[in-house]
């Protein structure tokens, strides 16, 4: 398979054939109903046409249309698959190009024997996201629409993919292009002034701040939604801890909506942790059921408990359950896991508690249910706390790049800001300016390197 980096290198010097015809499974490799391998170059109709059971018809195929047929083999003497061709034609479709989708079965013989006759026809396999690299040098994105499409592809939530989707339709597209426009009017302001000056000597300027103010209003507002779109995406880490026996595997078990972790009336049951994985408020959520915090003098069990220490350290939010009947003298035993600003407090097993659980504490009945919604609650209003405050409709972004691109140019719009305070010269203000366009421009794709591209591209699955 040939890597990105290969790709990128042809397509620098005059070798690159940007011409070649791709092919990529666009679904897992694995035994299914269905299939998707996708075709896409200039001429993939043709080329396919003598293997296809009907030629003419997808000569002639007009775009966006479905055909039935067989594909045969390089002989055209055995029928591979039947299959379901999906045709799109130069300018429409994903990339841009003249392409098809063929829907075949979901055979792994079958798929190999298709991606033979590929081959065999001229067809090279593409290399990961080489599909979406090309929807993107062909102007059919931009780069914030190219990331959205792994963002899409890598959501874990149905929030995370919605607010990764309006990425893709072109919302932060938008918005950058309107900031960029301008930054770009404030920017030709300042040169028109410059240009004049020479002419003129004239020492009356006006610098545009309340324009490069406003933008860097904007930027900021984007920037703040960084630390929400990424737990969206990356989610956020919950870990159940709390003496043995207070019924942190029933309570997982509830979370994971099955029986996955051991629950006994033996203390320390749970040695290694337990991994598993919900979605709380469109937050995905990854929760560790751990061993017991207790001494022992089992070597297997303290190892566990060590585990737990670990996660911890790295966790979001501790669920510290407690038994109601022996709250008091379990809370004693973990006073530096209770003062931790992450840590909620519960007390469990509300169904059979014998003494009157106190006012305004967190009660629940791991056991069926009782409380477990007002727990979701607090769980994400904990996860929630340190973050902005963001409007449902909001444009929210989860990349790095992006926000370290937004970052930079907010940077060089303050510090614009502060020479037009101090009356610098308009050539030195210019250059700041210059710069936040360069920034917002490498954020959208118009000038990145070569090198950053492979980056980003590398980064997606093969067939996207
Ligand atoms: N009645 C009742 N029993 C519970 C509840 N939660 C856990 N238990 C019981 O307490 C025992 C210990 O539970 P387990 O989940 O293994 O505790 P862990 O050691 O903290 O993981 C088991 O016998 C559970 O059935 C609850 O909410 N109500
Ligand atoms: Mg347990």
């Amino acid at each position: 398979m040939l890597s990105f980096k290969y790709t990128y290198d042809k397509m620098n010097t005059i070798d690159y054939q940007e011409d070649d015809i791709i092919y990529a499974l666009a679904t897992p490799l694995a035994p299914s109903a269905l299939a998707i391998i996708r075709i896409s170059g200039a001429g993939c109709k043709k080329l396919l046409a003598p293997h296809f059971s009907k030629p003419s018809s997808l000569i002639k195929g007009k775009s966006h249309t479905l055909l039935h047929g067989k594909i045969l083999s390089y002989s055209k003497k055995e029928t591979i698959d039947e299959v379901l061709l999906s045709l799109f034609d130069d300018k429409r479709g994903y990339t841009g190009e003249e392409s098809i989708e063929i829907a075949c079965h979901g055979s792994l013989f079958g798929i190999e024997a298709i991606f033979t006759l590929l081959s065999q026809i001229g067809f090279r396999s593409a290399a990961p996201g080489e599909f979406t690299f090309r929807a993107f040098k062909h102007g059919r994105l931009d780069l914030t629409q190219a990331e959205a499409v792994m963002e899409i592809v890598d959501s874990h939530s149905q929030k995370a993919h919605s607010l990764a989707l309006s990425r893709l339709e072109g919302d932060l597209f938008k918005r950058m292009d309107y900031l960029k426009k301008q930054t770009l009017q404030a920017m030709s302001s300042i040169e028109v002034q410059l240009d004049y000056a020479e002419d003129d000597f004239s020492d009356e300027v006006v610098f545009p701040s309340h324009i490069i103010r406003e933008v860097k209003e904007s930027l900021d507002s984007l920037i703040e939604t960084y630390s929400v779109g990424k737990m969206y995406k990356e989610g956020a880490l919950v870990v159940l801890a709390g003496s043995t026996n207070a019924g942190k595997s029933t309570l997982f078990n509830l979370l994971m909506k099955s029986e996955r972790s051991i629950v006994s009336e033996t203390h320390g049951t749970t040695r290694d942790f337990i991994e598993g994985h919900t979605v709380i408020g469109g937050i995905p959520i990854t929760i560790f059921d751990t061993a017991g915090l207790r001494d022992s003098s089992d070597a297997v069990e303290m190892e566990g408990i060590k585990r737990s220490r670990y996660l911890l350290e790295k966790a979001h939010v501790i669920v510290l359950l407690v038994d109601a009947d022996e709250a008091e003298l379990q809370m004693s035993h973990h006073l530096n896991i209770i003062d931790d600003p992450r840590c909620i407090t519960v007390y469990n097993k509300s169904d059979i508690a014998l003494r009157a659980i106190p006012e305004g504490v967190i009660a629940i009945s791991a056991k069926n249910g009782q409380g477990f919604g007002k727990l979701e609650e607090h769980i994400l209003a904990k996860i929630k706390k340190d973050m902005p405050i963001i409007q449902t409709e909001a444009l929210i972004i989860e990349s790095k790049r992006q926000h370290d691109h937004l970052v930079s140019a907010s940077s060089s719009l303050k510090s614009a800001l502060e020479m037009g305070e101090k009356a610098l010269p308009l050539d030195l203000i210019a250059v700041e300016v210059q710069e936040a366009l360069s920034a917002l421009g490498e954020l959208t794709g118009e000038v990145t390197s070569f090198d950053i591209l492979e980056q980003i591209f590398s980064g997606f699955c093969v067939g996207k």
